[in-house]
């Protein structure tokens, strides 16, 4: 039920957080709502023209500590509310390590051909990630390819390098965290981590042409062990077409 009316979260950290600062603000917007409907109710009911009785209500002109105490009220929970969003944005925004049950990135994608940035973030398999009208492009490190489903290790931090090659699309799948722009011409990082292995579906969250509506996007989480064998076929596949490919040239 509260699903209802709560973003969608339980496929990785940054949407939990997203679920949970997005809860705080709103049950404090209910009982904000609450106080000043009840108020008003309240005033109605009391102020309101009773047979034989004054058929105009008590005049107030002013109170300082009433409006004192909503002026300062409602700073007050500004703040609060300002400081508990930037408590919660570093677990959003930021990618943590990956799991040790992730992809031994050391191991098992050696031969990628990227050099080891500073600070640990090779612990993180990035992917890129290119919109186009009307499908998604994931391009996965060491030269393997897939359209339309991305296929991630669990417990393994992926960070993603989108962006765009026609128009301006935005990857969105909601349990795994917030929307982020793919915009032709500029890369624009985000990430997941996904505990247990499932689909997780989204959908392009950019009007971007006609196509629109049919630009869904997949995200399926294996063990790193499937993963690297899903990674492997993909490269035999890639070649095995691309020697086909040649080879009908040839003969032509
Ligand atoms: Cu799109």
């Amino acid at each position: 039920m509260a699903d209802m009316f709560t973003p969608e979260s339980g496929g990785s950290p940054n949407a939990d957080k997203i679920d949970s600062l997005y809860k705080i603000v709103f049950y404090v917007g209910v009982v904000i709502f609450l106080l000043v409907e009840g108020t008003l109710l309240w005033a109605l009911v009391k102020g309101r023209a009773r047979r034989g009785g004054p058929q105009e209500g008590e005049q107030i002109h002013g109170n300082t500590p009433l409006e004192l105490g909503w002026t300062v009220g409602a700073a007050v929970i500004t703040v609060v509310l300002a400081i508990v969003t930037f408590l919660y944005l570093g677990d959003i925004k930021n990618p943590p390590p990956s799991g040790p049950d992730g992809l031994a990135q050391g191991v098992e994608v050696a031969s990628i051909d990227q050099p080891t940035p500073p600070g640990g973030s090779s612990e993180n398999l990035t992917i890129d990630v290119n919109g186009q009208q009307f499908l998604w492009r994931y391009d996965y490190p060491g030269g393997a390819f897939s359209y339309y489903e991305m296929v991630v290790p669990t417990d393994t931090t992926v960070v993603l390098n989108l962006t765009a090659s026609d128009v301006i699309h935005s990857w969105w799948i909601p349990k795994l965290g917030g929307k982020m722009d793919a915009v032709p011409g500029f890369v624009n990082k985000t990430w997941f981590k996904i505990s247990k292995e499932g689909t997780y579906i989204g959908q392009c969250a950019e009007l971007c042409g006609s196509g629109h509506a049919d630009m869904r996007a997949r995200v399926r989480a294996v063990s790193p062990t499937e993963y690297t064998a899903f990674l492997e076929r993909q490269k035999a596949d890639i070649k095995a077409s691309q020697e086909a490919l040649a080879a009908q040239r040839k003969d032509r």
